[in-house]
């Protein structure tokens, strides 16, 4: 906590009730990452913009780096996250008597202001452009679609004043999209002084992410309201279920920026991936005779079926074949016109995709949901670092060859992290760019950052704030003030 710490207790005002969400004094503004979040700098910035007023509260969502369980949690298993430090904070104030929203943003420049009649957010606007401002409206829309018709009319006439800042490094697989989301949708829950728990807070910001276009599964809605300092999330899907996991002390994990940025709403590159994973699960469904069009999930195939993760990978082997996939021929394996595909499989922005690729994508999802399990039960039963190391690289491996999620920039970083002797590294996220995470010994851990400066980041001219130790943090959080 740093001296321009003044501190949000959980008093709510009159007319707002206390969210179910603990509501903590904490230092959102004393993070020992770099470009530490200045709650002077954002109210500044809030009075700047706002004629003046001051914020009457403010909620902080972390960020997170996923550890083990990649490209899964769409196909329904389970993953295993932690959140950082690194966050995004909302200063927030409730204007009576209006109907509109108005946004600014310190993070940066580019970063337009925005006014918007609040009851008027339509889903087709937002799937129009991953712009900032959508991001934060498809959470002001989550929340009101959470509500009652009773409860929002007598909040009819309330509407909001929001400025935000963050420091997650954007479009790098640390989630800062999500964060941007769920607190959206907690800036309006707590304005409107709703009820909620952590578990449907997490539910309704994933779906509500959705609006932007991306086909995503739960986990960075989850991790980010459920996460506990000093601890790793286990995740489970269907239903949403979270399990807390101590680290092994004797090593740390470091994030590194491969530099490379992807916005995962921007191309049809992520919904491709969720798409093949539908079709694979569909297509096994069909030759099995099973009600294949309700089969779009590869874990709710895989319950039907009652089979075991080895007996999918043994499915994927009989019944996929290795060569890509055309959409006619899709369509004739399933029986159904191309109109008709777009409208059971594919999303708006994938019905023009021409190749697919399902042996690869379905045995990526089964083996990476086999590894997440052995990943877990050797944090349980201390076991060593090289073997939690070895399938962090298998899940690296399988990602860049078989999900083909890679980039060339990262794919020379795990390289120089390799050379660093970490024992395991991996990209984390969606990928296409963005970060590893690399797990290092304690005691070799400055040496490592060193070495990974000097092989990487100085020939691009890039400093140290682009790798970071990762501290696990707490999950989101309501500031009132006192
Ligand atoms: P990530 O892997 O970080 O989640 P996404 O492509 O899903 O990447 O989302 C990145 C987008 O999120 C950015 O293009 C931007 O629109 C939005 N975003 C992230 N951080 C901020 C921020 N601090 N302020 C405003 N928008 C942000
Ligand atoms: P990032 O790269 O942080 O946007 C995405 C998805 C996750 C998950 C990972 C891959 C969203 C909001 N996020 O994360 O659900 O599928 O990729 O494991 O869609
Ligand atoms: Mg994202």
């Amino acid at each position: 906590g740093q001296a321009n710490g003044e501190h949000f207790t959980d008093v709510p005002t009159t007319n707002t009730r206390a969210l179910a969400i603990k509501m903590e004094v904490d230092y959102i503004w004393g993070t020992t990452t770099n470009n530490a979040i200045s709650v002077q700098k954002l109210e500044q910035h809030f009075r700047e913009n706002f004629q003046s007023y001051k914020p009457e509260y403010y909620v902080k969502v972390p960020g997170r780096v996923n550890l083990i369980g990649e490209h899964v949690d769409y196909c329904g298993y389970s993953v295993f996250p932690m959140a950082i430090e690194q966050c995004i904070v909302v200063a927030a104030k409730r204007i009576n008597n209006q109907q509109t929203i108005q946004l600014t943003n310190l993070s940066s420049e580019r970063y337009e202001n925005v006014s918007k009649n609040i009851s008027s957010i339509s889903t087709d606007s937002l799937s129009k452009s991953p712009c900032w401002s959508n991001y934060f409206l498809c959470g002001v829309r989550g929340a009101r679609e959470y509500l009652s018709e009773s409860q929002l009319r007598p909040i009819e006439n309330v509407g909001f004043l929001f400025a935000v800042a963050g420091n997650i490094p954007e479009s790098s697989g640390l989630s800062s999209s999500s964060a941007l989301v769920t607190a959206a949708v907690m800036a309006t829950l707590v304005g409107y002084g709703v009820q909620i728990s952590r578990l449907e807070l997490a539910e309704i910001s994933a779906k509500c992410e959705r609006y932007i276009g991306t086909a995503g599964g739960g986990m960075d809605q989850a991790i980010a309201v459920n996460a506990k300092q000093g601890y790793a999330t286990r995740i489970d899907f269907n239903p949403l279920t979270i399990k807390q996991f101590r680290l092994p002390n004797d090593v740390k994990f470091i994030v590194a920026q491969s530099l490379a940025v992807k916005n995962k709403a921007a191309s049809n590159d992520f919904n491709t991936r969720v798409v093949e994973c539908r079709l694979a699960s569909q297509i096994i469904a069909k030759r099995l005779n099973l009600e294949w069009k309700h089969m779009t999930v590869l874990a709710t195939l895989q319950k039907n079926l009652g089979n075991t993760l080895d007996q999918m990978i043994e499915l994927v082997h009989q019944h996929l074949h290795v060569d890509k996939y055309s959409k006619k021929e899709i369509c004739e394996i399933l029986n159904v016109s191309k109109n008709e595909l777009d409208e059971v499989s594919l999303t708006p922005n994938t019905i023009d995709v021409t190749e697919f690729f399902l042996h690869q994508r379905a045995l990526h999802v089964f083996e990476e949901a086999k590894r997440m399990e052995t990943f877990c039960k050797l944090c349980e039963n201390s076991g060593s670092a090289s073997d939690l190391g070895k399938l962090m690289d298998d899940s690296h491996s399988s990602l860049r060859d078989l999900y083909q999620c890679s980039h060339p920039d990262l794919e020379e970083l795990v390289d120089v992290c390799k050379r660093g002797r970490a024992y395991g590294c991996k990209l984390t996220g969606a990928g296409w760019g963005g970060c590893v995470v690399a797990m290092v010994p304690s005691a070799g851990a400055e040496e490592f950052v060193k070495f990974v400066k000097d092989q990487f980041y100085s020939k691009r001219n890039a400093d140290e704030k682009c790798m970071f130790t990762t501290n696990p943090s707490e999950g989101a959080c309501a500031y009132l003030k006192p």
